[in-house]
């Protein structure tokens, strides 16, 4: 079955239509042979100084696994830079931000000083693929908060809660600049022609709850009603499960769901009403295309109960992924009718 045309995934986001749109995490990563190609010529941070390579490597999901949605091809990390942090990515390691500033030296998010071409690789994709409906994307305030403070991935936040307990003041000073510059670049984003914006609030969830109140419900709170005035928005934060009822006072369009969580108690424990996103085990994608399937189809069953969903994984596409796994799930996303 062919993927939504834009106008047929706006409406799904909005619960007006039968079939069940689906997209994935991290679909342009290196399971992705179109991606391991193009990265044998040029790194990450070339890429994203090249509209058109962005544009075709966001659509070659879309073409090659039957995605409804392609995801603007970007890193949550690069417009650190236009905020006077230097960020390198390492081979199997990631993103570095070599010089760790303090809390107070970190700068607003300047267009004018961002060097990488995220707006104008999205007025490409637009340009190139005028039908396909493409999400954008920026990093939640403690994820972002986390690389500015540990130099790389901090995925238990152990480094950045111990910042919290001996600067707590600076730590808001820094989640304050950080999230200004998140709806500048979310807006600049949804004038150059999303859909959507995602907000990867990947680390978030190994907050406590308490801390999940003070450092990033403050945050996003205001950052999502400025959002649903221009845009649909998702938050995704991996372990979300844990933080369910924070989230539940977010004015938020979907949230998206962990693995480990029923999607159907998700939703009651966010109150309903809301959208939910979600949430296939990457590791099962990755692992076996019979109990990917087996599982999809007990999502599909849970999602029922819930007004507006989007098919995902739990979290992003995992390396050794067959694509062909993936485009099983697809298959049988768009086979299913509410
Ligand atoms: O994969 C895609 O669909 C391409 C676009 C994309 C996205 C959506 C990239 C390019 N990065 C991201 C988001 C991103 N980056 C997140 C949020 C999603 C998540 O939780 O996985 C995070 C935390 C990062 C930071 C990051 N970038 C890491 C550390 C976290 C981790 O996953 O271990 C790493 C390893 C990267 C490198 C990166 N970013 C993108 C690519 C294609 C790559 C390199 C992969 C490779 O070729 O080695």
């Amino acid at each position: 079955m062919i993927p939504m045309a834009r106008n047929v995934f706006l409406a799904a986001l909005e619960g007006r239509t039968e079939r069940i749109p689906v997209w994935f995490m991290r679909q342009a990563g290196r399971y992705l042979p179109a991606y391991r190609e193009i990265r044998s010529r040029k790194n990450i941070q070339e890429i994203c100084k090249d509209p058109k390579t962005m544009a075709d490597l966001s659509y070659a999901p879309v073409r090659d696994i039957g995605v409804d949605a392609a995801i603007i091809f970007y890193d949550i990390t690069l417009p650190l830079q236009a905020m006077d942090c230097d960020v390198e990515f390492v081979d199997s390691v990631g993103p570095i931000v070599k010089t760790v500033r303090k809390p107070g030296e970190i700068k607003k998010y300047s267009k004018s000083e961002d060097k990488y071409a995220l707006t104008d690789g999205i007025r490409e994709f637009r340009k190139s693929y005028p039908g396909v409906p493409i999400i954008g994307f920026a990093g939640g305030p403690i994820t972002l908060a986390s690389y500015v403070i540990a130099g790389r991935t901090d995925r238990d936040l152990l480094l950045t809660r111990k910042k919290l307990y001996e600067d707590s003041a600076g730590l808001h000073r820094l989640l304050e600049t950080l999230n200004d510059s998140i709806l500048s670049i979310s807006k600049a984003q949804t004038n150059a022609g999303v859909d959507a914006i995602q907000i990867f609030d990947s680390w978030s969830g190994s907050l406590s709850s308490h801390e999940f109140e003070d450092y990033t419900r403050e945050y996003l709170k205001p950052l999502f009603d400025e959002l649903s005035s221009f845009t649909k928005s998702i938050y995704f934060a991996s372990n979300s499960g844990r933080v369910l009822e924070n989230i539940a006072t977010l004015d938020v369009d979907f949230v998206s769901i962990d693995p480990h969580t029923n999607l159907t108690k998700a939703y009651d424990r966010l109150g309903g009403g809301v959208g939910i996103q979600g949430n296939l085990d990457s590791f099962t994608a990755a692992s076996s295309a019979k109990d990917a399937l087996l599982q999809t189809r007990k999502i599909l069953a849970e999602s029922k109960k819930v007004d507006r969903f989007i098919f995902n994984l739990g979290h992003g596409v995992l390396p050794g992924t067959p694509p062909e796994n993936l485009t099983k799930v697809v298959n049988e996303v768009h086979s299913f009718v509410r």
